[in-house]
């Protein structure tokens, strides 16, 4: 059973963190999060079973794909890993929560004593289990799903980690970015402008030079965490997933170009990108709902080493018109981040941060705040906006006060019906950091806009604003007790 612990960060079961994704599933098994289905096929039915069930009700299981029609016994493949609370919680290592807002608090408090833990590099490990090499690779041996009906290709990596070494810096980039199988020892990457990854490889392309790369398809859900929120430039998503785990990760040393991989990784390919040599790449649908940015020409990587674990467990995380089988996932860690961003930048009074799914995790955010002096309320709307995990593909922020609960989204809009005069109290911002990903830009617009919309009472009437009309909580208290019965038989209890 997982229990809540007194004082301790971990589960009572738990003492020590998940080694790798096989103990998670394991602990999410326990727990009841998983379920197996059996005999779906990669070909549009595990991409359209990950809709069903993420669109059917919230916290919905990880859903571990076994017998896969034409591949090999013991392949399987994970939707979903993260996208519960307690699955999260487990991930992370945090106490079992009641209520989401429960981990974004956790999150936050953990965040006031994360140190990086850089990894510890050894020579052995179960991702070099197998390992093929040149005219042997064909990564079509794994059961490489077609997610969506309009998809341009098979995606090997969409809960992946993309692994580059920053030339001019030694240091170790890690990102969630979409890679389409374009045939047996070929996939072509998708980096958004403005993307560690993309800055990476520019730096290698301007200098002339082929960027190396891995792509980890399978690893621990908490690397997932790390490579597909953004954290900031510089910081190594290794270092930052050891410090939520309080230990390093093992990686191992790729053959060709010395990239660190995950020792306990499930599927490791490796290879390098060179400017001039591309393909097509796309359609995908995405996070926004959208089969947004038409297929392009995106730089081919001959897929060189594969190196793989008996057995392997291929991630999936597949973007949908939301909820998506990592959306929610992404909501809580999100809201973590930003509470934590802003406050770091020097913000007081934050008492709660939620954002929502219906936006993709990116583009409905809600700050609560207890106003201290005037201004307060635009500057958390302005950080919010503005922090590197809130930045990318952003387009509302709304502040609300501290009696509004920013996951209720009944109360956000009535706060923004009351308490926010339009032509005062939305302010924009212009060329902001979006993408081709963003459904609204055309192929003549690199950037989008922002609006913060201030829903909170103005300040300097904080005192005389017109009072809420509802019973107090002591009342509200006695009267339900007083006819808790009838209450309970009318479904009001
Ligand atoms: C499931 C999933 C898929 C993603 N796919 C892409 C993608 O194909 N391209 C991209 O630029 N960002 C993608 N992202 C967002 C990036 O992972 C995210 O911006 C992350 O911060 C990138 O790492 P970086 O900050 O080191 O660049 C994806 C995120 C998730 C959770
Ligand atoms: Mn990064």
């Amino acid at each position: 059973m997982l229990e809540k612990t007194q004082g301790s960060q971990r589960f009572n079961d738990y003492e020590r963190p998940h080694a790798d994704l096989r103990e998670f599933i394991a602990r999410a098994e326990r727990a009841g999060e998983v379920v197996s289905i059996k005999g779906a096929d990669w070909k549009l039915e595990m991409g359209t079973l990950a809709e069903i069930v993420n669109h059917a009700r919230a916290e919905p299981p990880a859903i571990l794909f076994d017998d896969v029609p034409g591949y090999a016994k013991g392949m399987r493949l994970l939707s979903g890993a993260t996208n519960s609370s307690k699955r999260l919680a487990i991930a992370l290592g945090l106490p079992v929560p009641d209520h989401p807002l429960d981990v974004v608090r956790a999150y936050r408090e953990r965040m006031k004593r994360h140190r990086p833990i850089a990894p510890t590099t050894v020579t052995k490990g179960p991702v070099l289990e197998n390992v093929d090499r040149d005219g042997k690779v064909d990564v079509l041996k794994f059961p490489v799903p077609l997610l969506h009906e309009h998809d341009g290709g098979r995606y090997i990596g969409t809960d992946d980690l993309v692994i580059m070494r920053d030339p001019d810096a030694d240091w170790v980039n890690g990102g969630t970015y979409r890679a389409m199988v374009q045939d047996k020892n070929h996939v072509s990457l998708w980096i958004s402008p403005g993307k560690h990854g993309r800055q990476i490889r520019e730096k290698y392309f301007r200098a002339g030079k082929p960027c190396p790369v891995l792509i980890s398809c399978g690893h621990d859900p908490l690397l997932f965490l790390a490579g597909g929120n953004e954290l900031k430039f510089g910081l190594c998503e290794y270092d930052y997933a050891g410090g939520h785990r309080g230990e390093p990760y093992e990686i191992v040393l790729s053959e060709l170009y010395g990239l660190p991989m995950p020792a306990h990784a499930e599927i490791v390919l490796e290879g390098e990108m060179i400017e001039n040599v591309k393909a097509r790449e796309g359609p995908f649908g995405e996070f926004t709902g959208y089969y947004a940015s038409s297929p392009s020409q995106q730089p081919l990587i001959e897929v060189k080493r594969v190196y793989y674990r008996d057995d392997p467990i291929l991630g999936i995380a597949s973007p949908m018109r939301p909820p998506s089988d990592f959306s929610f996932s992404k909501c809580v860690m999100k809201a973590g981040m930003i509470w934590d961003e802003v406050e770091r930048a020097g913000l007081s009074g934050v008492t709660g941060v939620w954002v929502h799914e219906f936006g993709g995790a990116r583009m409905f955010n809600v700050l609560a705040i207890k106003q201290a002096y005037p201004g307060h309320a635009r500057q958390a709307g302005l950080l919010a906006a503005g922090c590197q995990s809130g930045s990318y593909l952003g387009r509302f922020v709304v502040v609300v006060d501290e009696d509004v609960d920013p996951s209720d989204l009944f109360d956000v809009m009535w706060a923004i019906c009351t308490r926010c005069d339009p032509a005062s109290d939305i302010e924009f911002v212009r060329r902001a950091w979006s993408g081709p990903l963003d459904p609204l830009l055309d192929a003549a617009s690199s950037t989008n806009s922002r609006a913060i919309i201030d829903a909170c009472r103005p300040y300097e009437r904080l005192a005389d604003f017109p009072m809420v009309a509802r019973a107090s909580p002591e009342l509200r208290q006695k009267v339900k007790e007083k006819f808790a019965d009838l209450l309970a038989t009318i479904g009001c209890g």
